[in-house]
């Protein structure tokens, strides 16, 4: 399954030097047949330390780590959602994303200049948050009134979907984003045909001074200065000069794994001689859908699966091992997959 994230924001807040630096982690696109060859498009693996370490105790001959999509999107501008700029193309563009990251700017460069004159984070979030409000609106609007007449031939979803569709437009006329005003996973499946821009997770990423990066906050604080530097570094000197820094990760790895949490995604593993290879489920998937990303044939033919943590795996020092411990248990197509699951599964054809 492959996942992507548009990347949207004002005119120079950092996009695309942000963009650029990930994409300098793309992924070799002939192991991944999903991969779009379209420049603004990147492909970008997710980092993940168990699979190294499961590779060894596998004696794995490849690493296959999984891989999430980063489309950078041109910026948008106050007056998108009426077609300012090139205002609804790009809206296109968002409407077929998992997920927004939205780049805010904070760094204080004179040289850069600033679209609406000044450096000002919370007005510049609000103007992209209201054009992506307004563009829902429409969409809304347009509904409430088809809705309205199915109602009156007496269908019976449109009747259902009527007062979603009011609390949604009282809450985006508010201000809100539409994630902000329904979070009911039966009301989101209703109103997914309406494809929504703000029913999307968003997650901000604050592009800010060099000096001025610190973790752990509501936002997330990048430098995309500096992630084109580290992106540019060999793996040993980007990982000093990010010690030097006292970071324990690029702004680059800590935004791939929010992102990867925003989607309500886990990973579960495979590992083997030929190779260790890291799978994207939807939290909640049960194996024999979880069995379905590696093959259909899986999904409909599937047995059972023998499952063990990926730290049960790698503590007991291989799978020999941890079947003789007895490590490894066989479950059903009931069981719920969990993140950092190794499994293997049975399946007739
Ligand atoms: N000082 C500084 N300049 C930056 C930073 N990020 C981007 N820029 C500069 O801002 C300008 C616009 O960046 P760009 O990534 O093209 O912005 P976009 O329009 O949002 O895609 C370029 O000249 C960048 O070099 C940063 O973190 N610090
Ligand atoms: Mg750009």
């Amino acid at each position: 399954m492959s996942f992507s994230i548009g990347i949207v924001g004002l005119p120079n807040v950092g996009k695309s030097t942000l963009f650029k630096a990930l994409t300098r982690k793309q992924v070799d696109a002939s192991n991944y047949p999903f991969c779009t060859i379209d420049p603004n498009v990147g492909v970008v693996p997710v980092p993940d330390e168990r699979l190294e370490q499961l590779g060894k105790v596998s004696n794995s001959a490849k690493i296959v780590p999984t891989t999430i999509e980063f489309v950078d999107i041109a910026g948008l501008v106050k007056g998108a959602s009426k077609g300012e700029g090139l205002g609804n193309k790009f809206l296109a563009n968002i409407r077929e994303t998992d997920a927004i990251v939205q780049v805010v700017r904070q760094f204080s460069d004179a040289n850069v200049i600033h679209v609406e004159g000044k450096v000002n984070p919370e007005s510049d979030r609000e103007t992209i948050n209201m054009e992506l409000i307004l563009a829902d609106l429409q969409s809304v609007d347009k509904r409430i009134d088809t809705n309205a007449k199915e109602v009156r031939a007496g269908k019976k979803e449109a009747k259902e979907l009527e007062p979603i569709l009011i609390k949604l437009k009282t809450g985006l006329d508010a201000g809100k984003l539409a994630n902000e005003i329904i979070s009911d996973p039966e009301e989101i499946e209703l109103v997914k045909e309406l494809h929504l821009l703000t029913i999307k997770p968003m997650i901000y990423v604050l592009n800010v001074d060099e000096d001025k990066i610190f973790q752990d906050t509501d936002y997330l604080t990048v430098s995309a200065k500096i992630e084109a530097e580290l992106s540019e570094l060999p793996e040993a000197e980007a990982k000093e000069y990010l010690k030097d820094l006292s970071l324990d990760a690029s702004g680059l790895d800590r935004l791939i794994v929010k992102a990867f949490e925003a989607l309500n995604l886990i990973t579960y593993i495979t590992s083997g001689e030929m190779e260790t290879k890291a799978w994207t489920i939807k939290r909640g998937w049960k194996a024999p859908q979880a069995a379905g990303v590696i093959h259909t044939d899986f999904e409909k033919g599937f047995i059972r699966a023998e499952i063990i943590n990926w730290k049960d795996l790698v503590d007991a020092g291989g799978e020999t091992k941890a079947k003789e411990k007895g490590l490894i248990r066989l479950e059903g197509k009931d069981y719920v997959m969990q993140d950092g699951d190794v499994a293997h599964f049975r399946f007739a054809n």
